[in-house]
């Protein structure tokens, strides 16, 4: 499937807002492919899919995690979370992707998970940097990016956890053993 073909599936899915989200992930998550040796081919089109199931009913969703047992806790957590796996398996079924590493990706792309791939890496920073994005922090976020993933990454992760926090809302414990695994990895 080619980028256009692509965007136009996806376009069908997601708000005005959201398509211009997902067209600053893409350029992105390319551009940290290239800088850090994913490939730029599952980079585009995991990005391209990152949010497909963004609009998604929540009931529709919970029905999926549950009958799919996509991670019966994850229905504990915000809701915010179910799009990523529920993504992975619409896109599988809906869109005919079978790429398994592309699905990783678009998985993991919110909560994070203890192994992430650098292609997993890429799409989950891409989605926190993209041109789009504007929030405290990001900046200083997207100059990491240029030297380093993992730090970058550790920043990031550590905004989103005290965003969480500050709010009192419960942290996945996907998203403490991604940053965990980054923390004991750095040399
Ligand atoms: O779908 P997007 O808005 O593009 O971004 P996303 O899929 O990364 O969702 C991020 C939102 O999820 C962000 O506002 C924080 C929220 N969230 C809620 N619980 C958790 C969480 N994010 C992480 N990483 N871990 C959580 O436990
Ligand atoms: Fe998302
Ligand atoms: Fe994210
Ligand atoms: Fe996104």
């Amino acid at each position: 499937m080619n980028r256009e073909e692509a965007l136009l599936i996806v376009k069908e899915h997601l708000t005005e807002h959201r398509y211009i989200h997902t067209c600053g992930v893409m350029e992105t998550a390319i551009h940290l492919a290239a800088k850090y040796g994913a490939d730029l081919k599952k980079a585009e089109i995991a990005a391209i899919f990152h949010d497909y199931a963004k609009f998604r009913d929540k009931d529709e969703m919970k029905e999926i995690i549950l009958s799919h047992h996509l991670g019966d806790e994850l229905l504990e957590y915000n809701a915010e979370l179910w799009h990523a796996p529920v993504g992975a398996y619409l896109v599988e079924k809906e869109v005919g992707i079978d790429d398994e590493e592309v699905l990783e990706a678009i998985r993991n792309h919110t909560s994070g998970k203890r192994k992430m791939t650098v292609l997993d890496k890429v799409v989950y920073l891409a989605d926190y940097i993209e041109p789009n994005r504007q929030f405290p922090g990001v900046e200083e976020v997207r100059e990491m990016a240029e030297t380093s993933l993992d730090e970058a990454l550790i920043a990031s992760l550590r905004n989103t956890m005290t965003f969480l926090m500050k709010k009192n809302q419960a942290i996945h414990p996907d998203t403490f053993r991604f940053y965990n695994g980054l923390i004991f990895d750095r040399r």
